[in-house]
This record gives structure tokens, sequence and C-alpha cells, in this order.
């Protein structure tokens, strides 16, 4: 009896534990809680956790800064970015996550500042799987160094903790999607 209680915990331990590393949510925020909106979300501060979980690349190495973890998200060194940092070399079918917290409910306008030598591509933001905005096109903004702002509104958003998705959808004629600096969530109405 004495032998079979221990066996049976570990049974249990070993079996809880492959459930955690299954678990397709498995990413954690950044900064170690939930990025608040309404507020600012730098685009490089997407989830920590690892490829096909917390972000989807759609090559090995991060062609910019190692400003964080080693990733093969492409994070771009800029001066005229919010924290010095955004991201770039953006190409369709990649995504990031990033763990927000809605703590006022409402509808809101996103404050993105982007850049693109010549037009853009296409992207989205989804909660849980899905689309809180149209489909955003990044203009041409006349050279990669030159941010332009652009804003898109949202879907009627309820109170809560969500996986927001950044999914990258068409490549444009600068042959990606363009540079992000971050998403800024600025409330219109209730
Ligand atoms: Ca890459
Ligand atoms: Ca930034």
């Amino acid at each position: 009896m004495k032998t079979r209680i221990p066996v049976s915990v570990f049974a249990l331990l070993a079996v809880s534990a492959v459930f955690l590393q299954a678990d397709p949510k498995n990413s954690t925020p950044f900064s170690g809680k939930p990025a608040a909106i309404p507020g600012l979300i730098e685009a490089e501060h997407w989830d920590k956790g690892p490829a096909g979980v917390a972000y989807s690349d759609a090559d090995e190495e991060n062609k910019g800064e190692d400003y964080r973890e080693k990733t093969s998200v492409d994070i771009e060194k800029r001066s005229d970015a919010s924290n010095g940092h955004g991201i770039g070399w953006t190409r369709a079918e990649e995504w990031l996550v990033y763990t927000v917290e809605v703590t006022e409910p409402g509808t809101y306008t996103v404050e993105m500042p982007v850049a693109s030598k010549k037009k853009g591509g296409t992207f989205r933001l989804e909660f849980d799987g899905k689309a809180i905005t149209e489909k955003i096109t990044i203009p041409d903004t006349g050279s990669w160094q030159k941010l332009e702002m652009i804003s898109c509104k949202t879907v009627p958003l309820k109170k809560g903790v969500y996986r927001m998705k950044v999914v990258m959808l068409e490549n444009g004629e600068s042959t990606g999607i363009g540079d992000i600096d971050y998403f800024k969530f600025v409330k219109v109405d209730s």
C-alpha cells in the first residue's frame, strides 16, 4: 500500500505536466500582467512564449535588433519610435499575441504609427479569435524612416482579459505589410 500512493501521485504530476506544456494558450504577458485597455501597447511587447503560441514569423532569423529574448520576430530599433523600437519586416500570415485587459467597456479608436516605402499590406486585430477591427491597410509613408499615424475603430469591447492577435493578412506593393510602433487604444464611447 505504501508504495502505491507515491506512484499514483507521480503519474498524476506527469500527466499534469504534459497538459501544461500542451496548452495552446500558454503565452504570458510581456510585463507580467495584461496590457491595459485603454492604454498604449508597444508592438515590440508581444507575449512571452514559444513560436506557434506567442507569435508566428515567416523566417527563423530576427532581421533587426536583439531587444528581448532570442526570437524570429523582426524587431526594429528606431529613434523616432515610442520605446525606441517597433516591429518591421512583417509578412503575410505572420502573427503576434498580446494578453490584454479591457478595464473600461466601450468602442475604441486604435492609433498606430506605421511606416512603409511604397504601399504596405493589410492586417487586423482579433480578440480570442474574433476580429475587432476591419482590415487595416498601411499606406505609403514615403520612407521606411517616416512614421505616420493611422487609426481604426474597434467593435464594442467588453470588460475582461483577452488574447489580442495581430494578424498579418496580405503583402502590399512594398512586398510586406509595414513597420508598426504601437497600438494605442483610446475610448470613443461606452
Ligand atoms: Ca524573422
Ligand atoms: Ca514601439
